[in-house]
């Protein structure tokens, strides 16, 4: 494959043409691909007609495949893939920056994401670099951060883990999503560059702080979050495909387009393959 990468904003992102979507995804390619994804963070492929089958090959080359979610439901063709749907009077859950499970030990590295159905208008999705975010960082609050860690946890996930089983649909839900304590400045395993590494969605705690305190830190560092110049943002169409790093970036899905419906797959890569190499 001979990919080129037209680069969206100077936080993240790249539009990437030359990729095939029927190739056999060789070593070499998936070099290459890797690589642009090191660069940018998160890729966007137009006309990108991967069937799920093929989407789970794609992840696959790209490293180790996950456990199931314990939430969405999977695509009867690969139980790797699962179906992100969302219509009428549901209360989606990804309108909140996020990276991808962090309240498991080991979040995956990367998602791979494609639509299937996209509203007429509206649905977009926004990813912001958690790079960029901790470079804009007062140089006392990168003091005040380094060594500190916090609690993640499964976040909204709750609500429909209540409303399906009450109190024990919670504690439920809790054991198979799990908990975790990750640093919150992380580096990157490849580039070893540091990023923020807290989320609206899933962090809730910071170890060795009052509650109040936890909540003011936590606080401020979401609104850094929101802040555009960290951003990029993607207006889907039928078989656009987003691949992201989960380290180091956040995506936020926007909900303006209810009650049309919208779908997406989505597969998620727990261990990537070109860490140690
Ligand atoms: O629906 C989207 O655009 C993003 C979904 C999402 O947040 C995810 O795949 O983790």
């Amino acid at each position: 494959m001979a990919l080129v990468a037209d680069r969206l904003t100077p936080a993240l992102g790249a539009e990437l043409t030359g990729f095939d979507p029927h190739s056999t995804f060789d070593t070499e390619e998936i070099d290459e691909l890797h690589a642009q994804l090191m660069e940018h963070h998160v890729l966007f492929i137009r006309d990108c007609d991967l069937a799920p089958v093929k989407m789970a090959e794609l992840g696959a080359a790209l490293g180790t495949l996950g456990a199931r979610h314990h939430s969405y439901v999977t695509h009867p063709d690969s139980d790797d893939v699962v179906i992100l749907e969302w219509k009428g009077d549901d209360l989606p859950d990804a309108a909140e920056w996020h990276s991808d499970m962090t309240y498991r030990d080991t979040p995956p590295f990367a998602s791979i994401l494609k639509a299937v159905i996209v509203p007429p208008a509206g649905g977009d999705t926004l990813w912001a670099s958690m790079f960029s975010v901790y470079d804009s960082l007062p140089s006392g609050m990168k003091d005040d951060l380094a060594g500190l860690e916090a609690v993640h946890d499964m976040g909204a996930f709750r609500t429909p883990a209540y409303r399906g089983g009450g109190n024990s649909g919670i504690l439920d839900a809790y054991s198979s999503a799990g908990t975790a304590v990750h640093p919150m400045v992380a580096h990157h395993p490849i580039s070893g560059r540091p990023y923020l590494n807290v989320s609206e969605s899933f962090t809730r705690f910071v170890i060795g702080l009052s509650a109040p305190e936890a909540g003011r830190l936590l606080t401020e560092l979401f609104d850094r979050i929101n802040r555009p110049e960290h951003h990029v943002r993607l207006r889907w169409k039928p078989n656009t495909l987003a691949l992201w790093d989960n380290r180091g970036t956040q995506h936020y899905a926007v909900v303006d387009y209810l009650p049309h419906l919208r779908q997406l797959h989505r597969v998620a890569v727990v261990h990537d393959a070109r860490e140690s190499r």
